[in-house]
């Protein structure tokens, strides 16, 4: 009784702690509604995280290391310029070259993506994404079959980005996707967040969403995009110890060295939940890893 007691004020104390961080971050201040978002039948219908926790409460390491929460909403829109704004697409396809974001855009209909996000470190969140599939994106590359792979780069400059050199990184943060994984139309390169343009430590002015994967997977403000014929490595992934793989596909079963990924607590709730296997996204994308050991290739 005494035990159960002792570890009910635990749980109370990490509570009350995580409210006060959440607090403490910068929400970003609404803009205008991006003009002819379509809702899609992918989203969830789980209630979305509210506006201020998710502009509030973030990982982007270029800005703050890697254990604050709160710096990237208070250093991320002074220091992060996006415009103008050009992604580079090289490698394995037709149409390389340099192409701004309003050619990213031109012609393209948005979607509103509402995800579950599913961090490594145990949070998840629930985000209206508005965004494109990737796939648009990477039929109009027109990939050779040599692409097998795909690489993305995030922005990276190190004199606006100075706490990122506590970190033993290899910047520019990098990420990497199967093809079929690339393509799969819950993929998407995310432009906005409730109906809004994407804020600046949300990864504006382009990032990827990759729902079933860790959060990690889903790098932000994309300035290069490599089709490869070999698997890229993430800059999780080159952490020492190796704790990441290549896949990071959510899973219950594979634990980090240091925690359980068993449960997680959604931002705002006050209990834990459990994981799912692919972040409850398996009817969409299990097929992608048939015959594969996903204790192995994780
Ligand atoms: N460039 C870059 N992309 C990144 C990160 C980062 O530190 N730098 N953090 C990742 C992690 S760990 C998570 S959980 C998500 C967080 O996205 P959000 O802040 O929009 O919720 O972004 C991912 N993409
Ligand atoms: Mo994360």
């Amino acid at each position: 009784m005494r035990a159960a007691t002792a570890s009910t004020v635990a749980v109370m104390t990490t509570g009350l702690a995580r409210r006060t961080v959440l607090a403490a971050g910068r929400p970003a201040p609404h803009g205008p509604k991006l003009p002819g978002v379509r809702k899609s039948p992918l989203s969830t219908d789980e209630t979305p995280t509210p506006w201020d926790d998710v502009t509030s409460y973030n990982n982007f390491y270029e800005f703050a290391g890697s254990d604050n929460k709160d710096l990237p909403s208070e250093l991320a829109p002074a220091n992060l310029v996006t415009k103008p704004w050009n992604v580079v697409v090289e490698g394995a396809c037709k149409r390389t070259g340099t192409y701004s974001l309003e050619r990213v855009l031109d012609g393209q209909t948005l979607e509103e993506r509402i995800y579950r996000h599913r961090c490594v470190e145990g949070w998840s969140m629930v985000i209206p994404w508005v965004g494109l599939p990737l796939a648009d994106f990477i039929a109009r590359c027109q990939p050779t079959a040599n692409a097998r792979y795909i690489a993305f780069d995030s922005h990276y400059d190190r004199t606006r980005m100075p706490r990122s050199r506590r970190l033993p990184f290899d910047w520019p943060y990098t990420e990497g996707l199967r093809m079929d994984e690339a393509m799969h139309p819950l993929t998407i390169l995310a432009v906005g967040l409730y109906g809004e343009t994407l804020p600046h430590q949300n990864g504006a002015p382009i990032r990827l969403v990759v729902p079933w994967k860790y959060g990690f997977k889903s790098i932000k403000s994309i300035v290069r995009l490599s089709f490869l014929e070999n698997q890229p490595v993430g800059t999780y992934q080159q952490q020492e110890p190796p704790s990441y793989g290549f896949y990071a596909n959510v899973n219950p079963a594979v634990d980090h060295p240091l925690w359980s990924q068993a449960t997680e607590r959604r931002i705002g709730d006050f209990f834990r939940r459990d994981t799912s296997l692919f972040n409850g996204y398996g009817n969409h994308v299990a097929s992608l890893y048939a015959g594969m050991d996903l204790m192995k290739d994780y």
